[in-house]
Protein backbone atom coordinates (compact mmCIF):
# COMPACT_ATOMS: atom_id res chain seq x y z
CA UNK A 1 0.00 0.00 0.00
CA UNK A 2 2.53 2.69 0.74
CA UNK A 3 5.13 1.38 -1.49
CA UNK A 4 2.30 1.73 -3.83
CA UNK A 5 1.63 5.73 -3.06
CA UNK A 6 4.97 6.61 -3.12
CA UNK A 7 5.56 4.77 -6.65
CA UNK A 8 1.83 7.17 -7.61
CA UNK A 9 3.32 10.29 -5.78
CA UNK A 10 6.63 10.76 -8.52
CA UNK A 11 3.60 10.69 -11.34
CA UNK A 12 1.25 12.64 -9.84
CA UNK A 13 3.94 15.19 -9.95
CA UNK A 14 5.30 15.02 -13.38
CA UNK A 15 1.53 15.20 -14.59
CA UNK A 16 1.56 18.29 -12.48
CA UNK A 17 4.47 19.62 -13.89
CA UNK A 18 3.41 18.73 -17.23
CA UNK A 19 -0.42 20.42 -17.21
CA UNK A 20 1.58 23.82 -15.52
CA UNK A 21 3.81 23.64 -18.36
CA UNK A 22 1.33 23.02 -20.67
CA UNK A 23 -1.33 25.22 -19.51
CA UNK A 24 2.16 28.32 -19.51
CA UNK A 25 2.37 27.53 -23.05
CA UNK A 26 -0.65 28.00 -24.09
CA UNK A 27 -0.76 31.21 -21.72
CA UNK A 28 2.24 32.30 -23.98
CA UNK A 29 0.54 31.59 -27.34
CA UNK A 30 -2.53 33.49 -26.00
CA UNK A 31 -0.14 36.06 -25.60
CA UNK A 32 1.88 35.88 -28.39
CA UNK A 33 -1.65 35.94 -30.08
CA UNK A 34 -2.63 39.34 -28.26
CA UNK A 35 1.01 41.01 -29.36
CA UNK A 36 0.12 40.53 -32.78
CA UNK A 37 -3.40 41.55 -32.95
CA UNK A 38 -2.66 44.60 -30.95
CA UNK A 39 -0.77 46.33 -32.73
CA UNK A 40 -3.44 46.05 -35.93
CA UNK A 41 -6.45 47.77 -33.07
CA UNK A 42 -4.33 50.32 -32.57
CA UNK A 43 -3.44 51.13 -36.12
CA UNK A 44 -7.09 51.11 -36.54
CA UNK A 45 -8.12 53.76 -33.86
CA UNK A 46 -5.68 55.56 -34.15
CA UNK A 47 -6.64 56.19 -38.24
CA UNK A 48 -10.19 56.87 -37.12
CA UNK A 49 -9.42 59.84 -34.79
CA UNK A 50 -6.99 61.11 -36.89
CA UNK A 51 -8.95 61.03 -40.16
CA UNK A 52 -11.91 62.15 -37.93
CA UNK A 53 -13.02 64.95 -36.31
CA UNK A 54 -10.94 65.95 -33.82
CA UNK A 55 -11.90 68.43 -31.16
CA UNK A 56 -10.37 72.02 -32.71
CA UNK A 57 -8.73 74.29 -30.33
CA UNK A 58 -11.43 77.02 -30.31
CA UNK A 59 -12.18 80.61 -29.35
CA UNK A 60 -14.26 79.17 -26.52
CA UNK A 61 -11.35 77.12 -25.34
CA UNK A 62 -8.62 80.05 -25.48
CA UNK A 63 -11.92 82.78 -24.20
CA UNK A 64 -12.11 79.56 -20.95
CA UNK A 65 -8.21 79.57 -20.96
CA UNK A 66 -7.55 83.49 -21.40
CA UNK A 67 -10.18 84.84 -19.12
CA UNK A 68 -8.98 82.86 -16.14
CA UNK A 69 -5.73 84.62 -16.44
CA UNK A 70 -5.85 88.70 -15.25
CA UNK A 71 -3.91 89.56 -18.97
CA UNK A 72 -6.90 91.03 -20.41
CA UNK A 73 -7.69 93.21 -16.70
CA UNK A 74 -4.23 94.52 -16.83
CA UNK A 75 -3.81 95.27 -20.41
CA UNK A 76 -7.54 97.53 -19.40
CA UNK A 77 -5.91 100.46 -18.42
CA UNK A 78 -9.10 102.66 -17.98
CA UNK A 79 -10.63 99.98 -17.08
CA UNK A 80 -14.05 100.01 -19.09
CA UNK A 81 -13.63 96.10 -19.29
CA UNK A 82 -12.96 97.26 -22.94
CA UNK A 83 -9.86 97.11 -24.96
CA UNK A 84 -9.39 100.79 -27.04
CA UNK A 85 -7.04 100.73 -29.91
CA UNK A 86 -4.16 102.08 -27.78
CA UNK A 87 -4.59 99.42 -25.01
CA UNK A 88 -4.57 96.47 -27.58
CA UNK A 89 -1.28 97.68 -29.16
CA UNK A 90 0.03 97.72 -25.65
CA UNK A 91 -1.09 94.48 -24.88
CA UNK A 92 -0.43 93.14 -28.51
CA UNK A 93 3.40 94.71 -27.75
CA UNK A 94 3.86 93.51 -24.21
CA UNK A 95 2.50 89.86 -25.25
CA UNK A 96 5.31 89.91 -27.79
CA UNK A 97 7.93 91.22 -25.68
CA UNK A 98 8.71 87.82 -23.83
CA UNK A 99 11.75 88.83 -22.31
CA UNK A 100 10.00 92.21 -20.68
CA UNK A 101 12.39 94.76 -21.49
CA UNK A 102 9.89 97.12 -23.18
CA UNK A 103 11.78 96.42 -26.80
CA UNK A 104 11.19 93.89 -29.30
CA UNK A 105 14.22 92.76 -30.19
CA UNK A 106 14.37 90.65 -33.67
CA UNK A 107 14.66 87.12 -31.89
CA UNK A 108 11.43 88.03 -30.59
CA UNK A 109 10.02 89.68 -33.44
CA UNK A 110 11.32 86.48 -35.21
CA UNK A 111 9.35 84.32 -33.22
CA UNK A 112 6.05 86.01 -32.36
CA UNK A 113 5.11 87.10 -35.69
CA UNK A 114 5.24 83.52 -36.56
CA UNK A 115 3.39 82.15 -33.94
CA UNK A 116 0.73 84.77 -35.13
CA UNK A 117 0.52 84.16 -38.45
CA UNK A 118 2.88 86.47 -40.20
CA UNK A 119 5.88 84.56 -41.09
CA UNK A 120 7.11 85.53 -44.97
CA UNK A 121 4.58 88.19 -44.86
CA UNK A 122 5.71 91.84 -46.32
CA UNK A 123 3.39 93.83 -43.87
CA UNK A 124 5.17 92.62 -40.98
CA UNK A 125 8.83 92.50 -42.06
CA UNK A 126 11.45 93.78 -39.01
CA UNK A 127 13.22 96.09 -41.35
CA UNK A 128 9.98 98.40 -42.18
CA UNK A 129 8.56 98.37 -37.98
CA UNK A 130 11.88 99.38 -36.76
CA UNK A 131 11.49 102.42 -38.08
CA UNK A 132 14.88 104.07 -36.70
CA UNK A 133 16.65 100.99 -37.39
CA UNK A 134 18.48 100.73 -34.12
CA UNK A 135 17.59 97.41 -33.88
CA UNK A 136 15.29 97.12 -32.11
CA UNK A 137 11.39 97.67 -31.67
CA UNK A 138 10.08 100.41 -29.60
CA UNK A 139 6.71 100.51 -28.25
CA UNK A 140 6.10 103.76 -30.41
CA UNK A 141 7.42 102.22 -33.32
CA UNK A 142 4.92 99.25 -32.80
CA UNK A 143 2.01 101.14 -32.49
CA UNK A 144 2.17 103.45 -35.35
CA UNK A 145 2.73 100.75 -38.02
CA UNK A 146 0.35 98.41 -36.24
CA UNK A 147 -2.41 100.57 -36.81
CA UNK A 148 -1.74 100.30 -40.57
CA UNK A 149 -2.10 96.66 -40.86
CA UNK A 150 -6.37 96.83 -39.81
CA UNK A 151 -5.68 94.00 -36.93
CA UNK A 152 -7.42 95.64 -34.58
CA UNK A 153 -10.73 97.28 -37.16
CA UNK A 154 -10.28 93.07 -38.62
CA UNK A 155 -10.97 91.84 -34.46
CA UNK A 156 -13.86 94.35 -33.76
CA UNK A 157 -16.12 91.81 -35.30
CA UNK A 158 -19.28 94.65 -33.39
CA UNK A 159 -17.51 97.67 -35.36
CA UNK A 160 -17.53 99.74 -31.87
CA UNK A 161 -14.03 100.55 -32.19
CA UNK A 162 -13.23 98.83 -28.92
CA UNK A 163 -12.75 95.15 -28.36
CA UNK A 164 -14.31 92.93 -25.02
CA UNK A 165 -12.87 90.16 -24.70
CA UNK A 166 -14.79 87.95 -26.45
CA UNK A 167 -13.58 89.45 -29.52
CA UNK A 168 -10.24 89.50 -28.56
CA UNK A 169 -9.69 85.67 -28.28
CA UNK A 170 -11.99 85.12 -31.47
CA UNK A 171 -9.52 87.84 -33.11
CA UNK A 172 -6.52 85.66 -31.24
CA UNK A 173 -7.33 82.05 -31.90
CA UNK A 174 -8.18 82.85 -35.91
CA UNK A 175 -4.20 84.25 -36.18
CA UNK A 176 -3.12 81.40 -34.12
CA UNK A 177 -4.78 78.76 -36.40
CA UNK A 178 -3.95 80.19 -39.27
CA UNK A 179 -0.59 80.39 -38.29
CA UNK A 180 -0.24 76.73 -37.73
CA UNK A 181 2.15 74.68 -41.04
CA UNK A 182 0.12 71.54 -40.62
CA UNK A 183 -3.68 74.02 -40.35
CA UNK A 184 -4.43 71.70 -36.93
CA UNK A 185 -3.47 74.00 -34.03
CA UNK A 186 -2.81 70.74 -31.73
CA UNK A 187 -2.76 70.42 -28.09
CA UNK A 188 0.94 71.05 -27.61
CA UNK A 189 1.12 73.65 -30.33
CA UNK A 190 -1.87 75.44 -27.99
CA UNK A 191 -0.66 75.13 -24.56
CA UNK A 192 3.00 75.94 -25.58
CA UNK A 193 1.62 79.48 -27.20
CA UNK A 194 -0.25 79.91 -24.48
CA UNK A 195 2.24 79.61 -21.71
CA UNK A 196 4.50 81.31 -23.79
CA UNK A 197 2.47 84.79 -24.21
CA UNK A 198 -0.13 84.61 -21.54
CA UNK A 199 0.61 82.85 -18.94
CA UNK A 200 0.83 84.99 -15.45
CA UNK A 201 3.18 83.29 -13.57
CA UNK A 202 5.58 83.70 -16.69
CA UNK A 203 4.90 87.28 -17.82
CA UNK A 204 4.96 90.42 -15.50
CA UNK A 205 3.05 93.32 -17.48
CA UNK A 206 4.42 96.49 -17.83
CA UNK A 207 1.67 99.15 -18.99
CA UNK A 208 4.04 102.46 -19.30
CA UNK A 209 3.93 103.25 -22.83
CA UNK A 210 7.53 104.10 -24.84
CA1 LIG B 1 -10.24 99.93 -21.70
CA1 LIG C 1 12.06 92.36 -25.41
CA1 LIG D 1 13.62 101.01 -33.49
CA1 LIG E 1 -16.07 95.54 -30.47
Amino acid sequence: MEKRMYNIGPLLTLGLCCSIGLSLLSCKGDEKKEMIEEPVSMRTEATESFAGDMPAIDSDRLYSDFSATSNFENWDTDKDNLLNENEYADAFFNTWDTDNDKMLNQNEWEAASGDFGFRNNADWEWAAWDANKDDAISKKEFSARLSETNTFEGWDKNKDNMLDEREYTEGLIVMWNDADDDGTLDETEYTEKFKRYYDNNEKQYLPERG
